[in-house]
């Protein structure tokens, strides 16, 4: 059998000047090569909203999208992530999609909590995204981190066990919205590290696929699990474009599967550092540009620069001037040559701010940032 997977599309994201329809031509594109494929079931792994509140442009791209893979005949399974409003796995109406879940259409699976969903070919467990604070405890916020994650990895393992026991010889593909512990972040590494639940890939060698979203990165966290990535680019620090689109994975319970790339062609990110080379700036159709200047600008060279790259292709243009280094209140000369733990210990008490939990969540960051 094959499904098409993907995440992470954030529709309603608009940044950069990008309207929300260019979202949802990335959208459609996913449920184009899934019937060009000819795929039996469509995966939307988590945050095809951005928002739990989407307006009307939004949703109708959304519908759009889905029903032309309904009128193919494939079979659509979404699980929902953080953005679409997922917190509290508790709370199967907390999420933006649950009255899509509620029409019931047919061939589209919404999970509105952790739940099997059975396709012809197939059988889905399916992990909504699980904030940590769906885990009521008093212990401290890592001691809660931990449990949560202890607590998902229990979850994902008792959907496995109910697939099996159903025993219908079908593949057991796995679909969620969360981190895995080896995970390779992207630009929003440093807002997840130490405050989200990961789980340890391990979990999924029981499934014969998992098709994952959350990191925006596409990847392959194991010979199992695999994240999709943002179809689209989010940022300068994310995945150039053209490594960005959707996962092809084929195969039959118990045999060994193929993991096929299949490109979204979205808008190109480019940086351009100053001067322009003879010629003027390169640019990729379409793109959007960030220039950076080595030496603080003028009003006029910053005019002419960016209406060079304009002129050249450019959609959109961010300008990046060298910043004028900064010290913070309480901060001395000699503060810089202290390891970093002790400058931030020191911060806080100059600053008369409790040292728990900052600094234990400060640390956390920084030994996840080394040891890569
Ligand atoms: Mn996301």
């Amino acid at each position: 059998m094959k499904i098409l997977h993907m995440a992470d599309q954030h529709l309603g994201l608009a940044s950069y000047g990008r309207p929300v329809e260019e979202f949802g031509a990335t959208l459609m594109t996913f449920s184009r090569a899934a019937v060009l494929e000819q795929v039996d079931v469509a995966v939307i792994a988590g945050d095809l909203f951005h928002s739990r509140r989407p307006g009307p442009a939004e949703i109708l791209l959304a519908v759009r999208a889905i029903r032309v893979l309904t009128e193919a005949g494939i079979d659509t399974v979404i699980g929902p992530g953080n953005h679409d409003g997922m917190g509290t796995i508790a709370d199967p109406g907390s999420h933006t999609l649950a009255w899509m879940a509620e029409l019931a259409l047919n061939r589209v699976h919404v999970a509105t909590g952790p739940e099997l969903i059975e396709t012809p070919k197939a059988c889905f467990a399916v992990l909504p995204y699980a904030h940590r604070r769906s885990i009521e405890s008093t212990a401290t916020l890592r001691e809660r981190t931990d449990e949560a994650s202890r607590v998902l990895e229990q979850t994902i393992n008792d959907l496995g066990a109910r697939q099996l026991a159903r025993g219908r010889g079908v593949p057991n593909v796995f679909v969620g919205h969360l981190t895995t512990v080896s995970a390779r972040l992207g630009s929003e590494a440093a807002m997840q590290l130490g405050w989200d639940t990961t789980v340890d890939p391990a979990v999924f060698d029981r499934f014969d696929v998992a098709c994952l979203g959350h990191i925006h990165v596409r990847q392959v966290v194991s010979e199992k699990a695999f994240y999709a990535g943002s179809p689209d680019v989010h940022g300068f620090d994310d995945q150039p474009a053209e490594e960005k689109g959707f996962w092809l994975h084929e195969g039959d319970q118990g045999t060994p599967w193929t993991h096929r790339f299949i490109a979204s062609h979205p808008r190109a990110f480019q940086t351009i550092d100053l001067p322009y080379p003879e010629g003027g700036p390169g640019v990729a159709k379409g793109a959007v540009v960030r220039i950076r200047f080595a030496t603080g600008p003028t009003p006029a060279e910053i005019r002419d620069v960016v209406d060079l790259a304009k002129a050249a292709g450019a959609s959109f243009v961010k300008v990046v001037v060298p910043e004028p280094e900064r010290r913070y209140r309480g901060q001395s000369a000699e503060l810089g040559e202290l390891p970093i733990k002790a400058q931030m210990e020191r911060w806080l008490e100059v600053n008369g701010h409790s040292k728990e939990p900052a600094l234990s969540i400060a640390v956390d960051v920084i030994s996840s940032f080394s040891a890569e």
